[in-house]
């Protein structure tokens, strides 16, 4: 059997652990595996460092999302996390757990529990779970729906260059153990509030161009966000107004979570490595997304970004 199943199997009490500012792979995939535990009859809590996104509260039992029970857990399992430090103030519970799992599809490590499944060859964390849990035959319309949630958003609805055979054949099998494909879809891609709409219209305001068109960035300041009454983390999806530009190769966006602190993502095409640029702050991801942060004003912000887009590509 499978060590990370059996280590499953020995434990009472699982606790599984998103990384910060949870997305729709990390919140599928922990839960997909807090229902797998739950099925066994394990105590199993599920959660991440920070609360869950406004835009996730659709997801089947996301009252129970961060509802940590236990002062400590046999297992700790950590998904979709690509450095140590993504667990942040749950690390506690990483420490005191007798045993510890690391799943994961970022590059750049091997995994930091006793027992690693780390492949930056799966489009998502889902995917690997997907493979994981197939065997045991226990994927029931509830699991396979939060897997197909993970496989869905991290790979942009099937459109991002990671869409390989593997996980259209992954989605195919989702859906015929009973995964809600369309009203998935429609919850995330096809439902938006009025703030975030009016995220939107004002983010795209700020879109600019730079070196010859081939880089778009879009700036969510403060004054911004406040006015749409829209938190720091909600802002999923923004950046894909900027990479969506004929043209531009890579595409910015700038949050500012706090007054001069900003939360940035790239997004880009082809060859261009977002990640590179995002390691020139600190961060990281993958070739055509990746994320950073840095601090401050706006100006001076952009104005590195671009020093360092430059550094990279050479331009
Ligand atoms: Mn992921």
């Amino acid at each position: 059997m499978n060590p990370i199943l059996e280590a499953i199997n020995r434990a009472n009490s699982v606790l599984i652990i998103g990384h910060v500012r949870p997305d729709g792979d990390c919140i599928g995939s922990a839960f997909a595996l807090r229902e797998y535990c739950l099925k066994l009859g394990k105590t199993a809590d599920v959660g991440s460092p920070t609360p869950l996104p406004d835009a996730y509260t659709f997801v089947r039992n996301s009252d129970q999302f961060n509802r940590i029970t236990r002062k400590n857990y046999d297992l700790f399992i950590a998904v979709d996390c690509g450095a140590r430090d993504r667990i942040g103030r749950m690390e506690g519970f990483f420490k005191s757990a007798k045993e510890t799992v690391w799943v994961d599809h970022h590059e750049g490590h091997n995994g930091f529990g006793k027992y690693n499944r780390v492949d930056a060859t799966a489009s998502s964390t889902c995917e690997i779970v997907f493979d994981l849990l197939d065997p045991t035959g226990k994927i029931d319309p509830v699991i396979a729906t939060y897997l197909y949630l993970g496989l869905s958003t991290d790979t942009g609805h099937f459109m991002h260059n990671n869409t390989t055979p593997k996980v259209l054949y992954t989605a195919y099998k989702l859906a015929s153990y009973g995964a809600e494909c369309h009203e998935l879809a429609v919850r995330l891609y096809r439902t938006r509030t009025m703030e975030k709409t009016a995220l939107i219209a004002k983010s795209i305001e700020t879109l600019r161009l730079y070196m010859d068109g081939k880089v778009a960035i879009i700036a969510m300041t403060r004054d911004i966000l406040d006015e749409c009454h829209i938190d720091a983390n909600d802002t999923e999806g923004i950046i894909d107004y900027a990479i969506a530009v004929e043209g531009v190769e890579i595409g910015v966006s700038i949050c500012e979570e706090k007054p001069n602190e900003f939360k940035i993502s790239f997004r880009s095409r082809g060859k261009r490595d977002v990640n590179e640029v995002a390691r020139f702050f600190g961060g990281g991801g993958h070739v055509n997304a990746a994320g950073c942060r840095a601090s401050g004003n706006k100006e001076d912000v952009i104005d590195r970004i671009l020093r360092a887009i430059r550094c990279t590509i050479g331009e």
